[in-house]
């Protein structure tokens, strides 16, 4: 069902290029996405076999499970700590004294990263109901059950360059990739990168946003105005309408600053404890929108756009049409 190709990347560990045939051989088809899937393929480290991507598919989920999938970068931490707050009341004692990674677990964690433990098992065995799990596999790798159970998915997207700029300083600190933000980005748009290619996965969900089961939203929509993300995604988890008290606080919470500041709000410190880490590393780095504006070189950026716009063309968009002005 799986097809695996090997590919020659300049990040320090090797890359493989994962499609799913789908058990007649043309695709997915329980992806409420009807499109030709042979061009849909996905980087991922090489880790992540055959057998890897099986068991992801034998992954069984429940009825009230939740999962919050990204393209690494988009966000996902900012969505785990507001998705978890809203399925668990409002919990703010064990959102204090948590990490959102321990509150919600990343599915395909124990391929990407060799320093945690199985990752799947972690999801097996989580108590939390609903749980809340977390994923950067596109919608084609994605357990089929959550197509064929219609299980809430929260797709966050981020635009492109900030994505880049972001990823790069995150797989630089971590040691897995080794050479400049320039190299980084031939590497990303020549889908060389980790669960890449980019703009497939953004796509595919966006062109599922409709579906009952998919609550599509941006980094960027959470930025400009926090409070109405929070409004329609309550509604969609089926949570109480907060008062206005709650919705100032929740806001507060989660809001950059607060999260950097605090230790279970902030990565940083826990993965420190597991991966040598630079000391200048930061989980948090600068949590805008634009970020790409003073880091990337004009080079990059027309790299970039110019993706993007090959991309986008064929589906009649442009990136203003799902990220606003950036
Ligand atoms: S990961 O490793 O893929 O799960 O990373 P992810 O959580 O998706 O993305 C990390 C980026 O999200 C920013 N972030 C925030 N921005 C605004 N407000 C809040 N509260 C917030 N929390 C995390 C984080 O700073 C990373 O973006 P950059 O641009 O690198 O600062």
């Amino acid at each position: 069902m799986y097809t695996s190709r090997p590919i020659d990347s300049s990040a320090s560990s090797p890359r493989i290029q994962l499609q799913c045939k789908g058990p007649n051989g043309s695709g997915p088809e329980w992806v409420p996405l009807k499109q030709d899937w042979s061009e849909r393929w996905c980087t991922l480290p090489d880790r992540f076999t055959e057998d890897y991507a099986i068991r992801i598919h034998d992954f069984e989920t429940r009825d009230s499970d939740v999962f919050v999938v990204t393209f690494m970068k988009a966000g996902t931490t900012w969505m785990q700590e507001l998705a978890w707050l809203l399925l668990n009341k409002m919990d703010y004692e064990t959102a204090k004294s948590s990490y959102a990674m321990h509150r919600s677990v990343f599915l395909e964690e124990s391929a990407v990263n060799p320093a945690v433990p199985d990752s799947i098992s972690l999801c097996n065995k989580m108590k939390g109901n609903p749980r809340l799990i977390k994923s950067h596999l596109p919608a084609q790798l994605l357990p089929p059950q959550l197509w064929k159970q219609g299980r809430k998915i929260i797709y966050m997207a981020r635009n492109p360059k900030d994505i880049v700029v972001s990823q790069y300083h995150f797989l630089t600190g971590f040691g897995f990739w080794q050479g400049s933000l320039d190299e980084f980005v031939d590497d990303f748009v020549a889908d060389k990168v980790s669960f890449t290619s980019y703009w497939a996965h953004v796509i595919d969900f966006y062109r599922m946003r409709d579906e009952e089961n998919i609550f599509f939203v941006t980094y960027e929509e959470m930025s400009r105005n926090l409070g109405d993300v929070i409004k329609r995604l309550s509604l969609f988890l089926g949570c109480k309408e907060l008062s206005e008290n709650e919705m100032d606080k929740l806001i507060n919470h989660l809001s950059f600053k607060n999260m950097k500041e605090s230790k279970f709000g902030n990565p940083t410190g826990l993965m420190k404890t597991y991966r040598k880490i630079g000391d200048d590393f930061q989980f948090m780095r600068r949590g805008i929108v634009g970020s790409f504006k003073d880091e990337l070189s004009s080079e990059g950026k027309e790299k970039i756009d110019q993706l993007t716009y090959t991309f986008l063309k064929e589906y009649g968009l442009t990136e203003s049409d799902i990220f606003g002005e950036v």
